[in-house]
């Protein structure tokens, strides 16, 4: 006779590969995947933060984002009391943004592959930083030239409480916590979704230190 969990995988449609999970038609969570990256991945982004160190940004309407950012790429991501848009220069040093190291690139390229998005060439990487208490409110990213091409993003340091939306502000966001080497991969009909980080709670990550930094790699040009 069947034990009472006999059926527990019976649904093969339930199944996914070790450490992916789908969290939407065409997204998914790569479960520590920039693990094996990370000893490669610290160095290169304290060269790009030496070159262009975090600042916090004001929107156009005047709000301070409680998110520090930088990028690094032939495009980063910057806004001001004129708007949002991309740049090729960091507005701070009047300089182009540093180029997009080489394992960020690969670790970037190689999710989207293993997701299912074989065409995949980032042009900018938006470097986020969240201190306790940070976080970043619903929005949809749409400065990015085209939305053929998906976005990955990188988690590093204090998990966050990732909030994943809908076409709608008003629909209700699923919850989806995100820990340090963690890869989501957002393509096709999911890439204009709504989505937000909830205030990051207090911690003190072992090779982080108290503080999440996320690495959200686009095609923007
Ligand atoms: C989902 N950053 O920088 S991951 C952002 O964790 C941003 O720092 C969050 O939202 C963070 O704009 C979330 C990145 C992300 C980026 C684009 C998306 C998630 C997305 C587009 C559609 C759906
Ligand atoms: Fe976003």
């Amino acid at each position: 006779m069947p034990g009472p969990t006999a059926d527990l995988f019976a649904d093969d449609a339930l199944q996914q590969p070790a450490g992916r999970e789908r969290i939407g038609d065409q997204s998914c969570v790569l479960r520590g995947y920039a693990l094996p990256w990370i000893d490669r991945l610290l160095p290169e982004l304290r060269r790009v933060l030496a070159q262009s160190p975090f600042r916090q940004m004001v929107t156009p309407g005047g709000f301070t984002m409680s998110a520090a950012l930088s990028s690094c790429g032939d495009l980063g991501w910057t806004t001001d009391a004129t708007g949002y848009r991309y740049s090729p220069v960091d507005p701070r040093s009047q300089q182009p943004w540093p180029s997009m190291p080489e394992a960020m690139r690969q670790l970037a390229v190689k999710a989207a592959a293993d997701a299912g998005f074989t065409q995949y060439s980032p042009d900018a990487c938006l470097i986020n930083r969240y201190i306790p208490g940070a976080k970043m409110s619903l929005h949809q990213d749409k400065n990015e030239r085209r939305y053929s091409e998906p976005v990955v993003s990188v988690s590093l340091g204090l998990p966050a409480i990732f909030l994943f939306g809908g076409h709608e502000r008003s629909d209700k966001p699923q919850k989806v916590s995100l820990f340090h080497g963690d890869v989501v991969v957002w393509g096709g009909v999911d890439r204009l979704r709504f989505h937000g980080v909830m205030p990051i709670k207090d911690g003190m990550h072992p090779i982080m230190g108290p503080q999440r930094i996320n690495l959200t790699f686009r095609t923007a040009g």
